[in-house]
C-alpha cells in the first residue's frame, strides 16, 4: 500500500487538494502537477469506465431515430416497463451506471414537466400519472447505481425553439431534472442543434446560429454547478467536463489521447448502440445485435485508450429490453469480468532506474492501489522499471495507469519481456505521428499515451517472469500508478434467446427475381453491395422498381452511403406503390435521422399494400446537390 502510515483519506486530500503530492514516510515531495488536472468528479467518472445509455421515448413507437416533433404522446404506453428489472440487468452485466434520454430531439418529455404540455401526462401510460425519469432514478437509488440524464437542446416540438422564448423552457427542464430526482452523475447535452421540425405547427427550418451563444452555456454550466456540484456535464459546447469520443461506433476517435482542451482537463466518452439499427429500439432488430467480441473491440478502443464507454441498450415498445441485446450484453460483461479478474503482475517486485523517494518507489506499480505511484527522479531522462513477477505467467494484455490527479504526462512507453535469456520488445513505443483511429491497434498497437488507463492487447500471449517498462517520452516526470498483466478470455457466446413474444412478426426482404429498374444507377441500390450506390446529381430525384409480380409490401430499408462521405445522403424520402406503374399511392414519407453521426440501415414499416411497382423519391439530401442510397430492401410477402 502507498504511504501506509497515513490514512488513504488524508492521502487523497493531499493529492487532489493541492498541486503537490507528499510522501509521508520520507517527507519527499512528489512532483508538481503538470498541465490541467481533472476535478475530483472527473477522476471518479473515469473510474466508472462504462455505463448504459437508454434511448426510450416516442421514437420507440414510431420507428424513427429522430422524431419530427409532431408525434402524439398517446403513442407512449409501455405495458411491461419495469425500471428495476432494467437497472438490475445493467448492474449484473458489470455496468457502472445509466443515462436516460429524458427528452430527445422530438421534444417529448418523459417526466411530468411544467415547462411544456408535450409531456408524459398526455400519455395513456399509468393514466397520465407516469414518470419514467422517476422510475429509473428510484430504481437506481435502490440498487446504488449512478443515474444520469440526457436532455436534448434541440426541441423540434416547441414553437419557440430558436427564439429567446425556448430558453425559459429549456432552463426549466434542466432545473427540474437536477432538483427533483436526486443525484445525477452526468447530464448529456446533445450536439445536434437545429434544423427542420414541427415547431408548434410552423413546420419550418430553424437555425439557432452559434449554439454556445444561443443557449448561453457559460451560464448554464454555472447554474448546474450550483444545483449539483458533482454532476459531470457532457458537451455544452466544450464548456462541460466531458466531450464526444468522435464517432457513434464506440471508439474514441484517436489514440494517442490527450485529456486536454486549451487549459482544461476534458475527458472523452465514446458512445454506441449495442444494436446495429440505431439508438432507439426498432422492430425486427434482434438479428442485428453487436457480438460480444465486437463489444470487446469497442471496449479496448474506448476505455482501453483512456476514455469512457456509454453503451446504449434500448427498451422496446413494451418497455422491456430486447432479449437478444441482453444476451450479448451479458456475454460481453462476462468477458470483461474475466479479463479483469486476475492481474498477474500483482505483488511483483519492481526495481527502478531511479525513484523520486521511497514513497514513490517501483513497488507502487504492482501494489493494486490506484492512488500510489512510481515516480523517477526528474533528472532521469529514460526512466524504466524491471518487474519481477511472483512466478512465471502467461498474459496477452498489458494495462498501465497514470496518476492523473497530477496531470497527464506520458507520450510514449515501451514494454519488454525477458524471454529465452534476452529482452524481447512486446510493446513498441509509439510515435506521435502514428495515430490510431477507428478500431486500429486493438491488437498489437503501440505504446502512446496512458492517462487514466491504456489497455494493449498483444499479438500473441507472452510467458515470462520478468518485464521492463520504459517511459520513452514524457512531457514531465512520469507518475505511473499501475502496471498490470491480464489475460484476454475466449469469446463468451450469448445465450440463445427467444425473441420477445410481443414483437410483431418479422417480414422478410423480398427476393429479387427479374426486377427491372427505371432510373440511372438505381440497380446499384439493390445489388447487395454496400460499396456501390444509386446516385443522382439532383434532389429531389427518384427511381422505380418493377417487381414483375404483385406482392404484399409492408416496408423497406435504406442504407446510406458507407464510404465515409455525406454528400447526397438521402435524409428525407417518399415511397409510393402502384399496381400498374401509373396510379401511385403514397405509403410512407419521412426522415432518416442522425445520418452524419450514425449512418446505419433504417427500416420503415407501413400498413401492407398489394403492389407491383415501388417508387422511391429522395426529397431532401445532405450536403451538395445530389441524392444517393447504398442499399434499399423492400419488405413484404
Ligand atoms: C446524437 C443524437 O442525434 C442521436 O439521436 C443519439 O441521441 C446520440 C446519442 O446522439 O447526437
Amino acid at each position: 500500500m502507498a504511504c501506509c502510515n497515513i490514512g488513504k483519506g488524508l492521502l487523497l486530500a493531499l493529492l487532489c487538494g493541492s498541486t503537490l503530492a507528499w510522501g509521508a514516510k520520507d517527507k519527499v515531495k512528489g512532483p508538481k502537477a503538470y498541465g490541467p488536472v481533472p476535478t475530483e468528479q472527473q477522476v471518479k467518472w473515469l473510474r466508472m469506465e462504462w455505463y448504459a445509455f437508454v434511448h426510450f421515448g416516442l421514437n420507440t413507437y414510431t420507428g424513427n431515430e429522430w422524431g419530427f416533433g409532431d408525434e402524439s404522446p398517446a403513442l407512449f404506453n409501455p405495458s411491461e416497463f419495469d425500471a428495476e428489472e432494467i437497472v438490475k440487468t445493467f448492474k449484473a452485466a458489470g455496468m457502472n451506471g445509466m443515462i436516460y434520454t429524458a427528452k430527445h430531439h422530438d421534444g417529448f418529455c418523459t417526466w411530468p414537466t411544467r415547462s411544456t404540455s408535450h409531456n408524459i401526462t398526455k400519455s395513456p401510460w399509468k393514466g397520465g400519472k407516469g414518470d419514467v425519469v422517476r422510475e429509473f432514478s428510484d430504481a437506481c437509488k435502490k440498487h446504488d447505481f449512478p443515474f444520469g440524464t440526457y436532455l436534448s437542446p434541440w426541441d423540434r416540438n416547441c414553437g419557440e425553439f430558436g427564439r429567446p422564448g425556448y430558453l425559459k423552457v429549456y432552463y426549466k427542464q434542466i432545473e427540474e431534472l437536477l432538483t427533483k430526482y436526486g443525484p445525477i452523475f452526468e447530464i448529456w447535452f446533445d450536439g445536434a442543434i437545429g434544423g427542420d421540425g414541427y415547431y408548434g405547427g410552423a413546420r419550418e427550418k430553424r437555425d439557432i446560429g452559434e449554439a454556445d451563444k444561443y443557449y448561453n452555456y457559460a451560464q448554464v454550466v454555472r447554474n448546474i454547478r450550483k444545483l449539483q456540484k458533482n454532476c459531470i456535464i457532457w458537451g455544452a459546447c466544450g464548456r462541460g467536463d466531458v466531450t464526444w469520443g468522435g464517432s457513434e461506433k464506440g471508439f474514441v476517435k484517436q489514440y494517442p489521447l490527450w485529456n486536454v482542451q486549451g487549459n482544461r482537463w476534458i475527458s472523452l466518452e465514446a458512445d454506441t448502440p449495442i444494436n446495429h439499427r440505431g439508438w432507439f429500439w426498432h422492430q425486427n432488430q434482434a438479428g442485428d445485435v453487436k457480438k460480444p467480441e465486437h463489444l470487446m473491440d469497442v471496449y479496448l478502443s474506448s476505455v482501453g485508450r483512456g476514455g469512457n464507454l456509454i453503451l446504449n441498450v434500448a427498451p422496446n415498445k413494451n418497455g422491456r429490453l430486447d432479449p437478444a441485446d441482453v444476451a450479448s450484453l451479458n456475454a460481453f460483461g462476462e468477458m470483461r469480468r474475466k479479463l479483469l479478474s486476475r492481474d498477474y503482475a500483482l505483488r511483483g517486485k519492481g526495481k527502478a532506474s531511479s525513484t523520486y523517494g521511497k514513497s514513490f518507489d517501483a513497488g507502487k506499480l504492482t501494489d493494486g492501489d490506484i492512488e500510489s505511484y512510481w515516480c523517477p527522479k526528474e533528472s532521469d531522462k529514460s526512466p524504466s522499471v524491471e518487474i519481477e513477477l511472483t512466478k512465471s505467467c502467461t498474459f496477452d494484455v498489458v494495462r498501465l495507469r497514470e496518476q492523473i490527479r497530477l496531470g497527464q504526462r506520458v507520450e510514449a512507453f515501451q514494454v519488454d519481456a525477458w524471454v529465452d535469456s534476452d529482452w524481447k520488445t512486446i510493446i513498441q513505443p509509439g510515435n506521435p505521428n502514428e495515430v490510431e483511429g477507428n478500431f486500429d491497434g486493438i491488437r498489437g498497437g503501440k505504446g502512446h499515451t496512458i492517462g487514466n488507463q491504456v489497455l494493449r492487447w498483444l499479438p500473441e500471449p507472452v510467458t515470462t517472469r520478468k518485464l521492463r517498462l520504459t517511459i520513452t517520452r514524457s512531457k514531465a516526470t512520469p507518475c505511473i500508478s499501475e502496471f498490470s498483466l491480464l489475460c484476454m478470455p475466449g469469446v463468451v457466446q450469448p445465450e440463445s434467446v427467444e425473441s420477445d413474444a410481443e414483437e410483431e412478426p418479422a417480414e422478410k426482404p423480398l427476393r429479387k427475381s427479374g426486377w427491372k429498374f427505371r432510373g440511372k444507377t438505381s440497380s446499384l441500390a439493390f445489388d447487395g453491395k454496400e460499396e456501390t450506390m444509386w446516385q443522382s446529381d439532383k434532389c429531389p430525384a427518384r427511381f422505380v422498381v418493377d417487381l414483375k409480380q404483385e406482392h404484399e409490401i409492408s416496408g423497406f430499408s435504406y442504407l446510406p452511403r458507407q464510404d465515409g462521405q455525406t454528400e447526397g445522403m438521402t435524409s428525407r424520402y417518399r415511397v409510393e406503390l402502384s399496381a400498374d406503374g401509373k396510379k401511385w399511392k403514397k405509403v410512407s414519407e419521412g426522415e432518416f435521422g442522425n445520418l452524419r453521426a450514425n449512418p446505419v440501415e433504417q427500416i420503415i414499416n407501413f400498413s401492407p399494400v398489394e403492389a407491383r411497382y415501388f417508387r422511391f423519391t429522395s426529397t431532401a439530401a445532405l450536403d451538395g446537390e445530389g441524392s444517393s442510397a447504398a442499399e434499399i430492401r423492400i419488405y413484404g410477402k
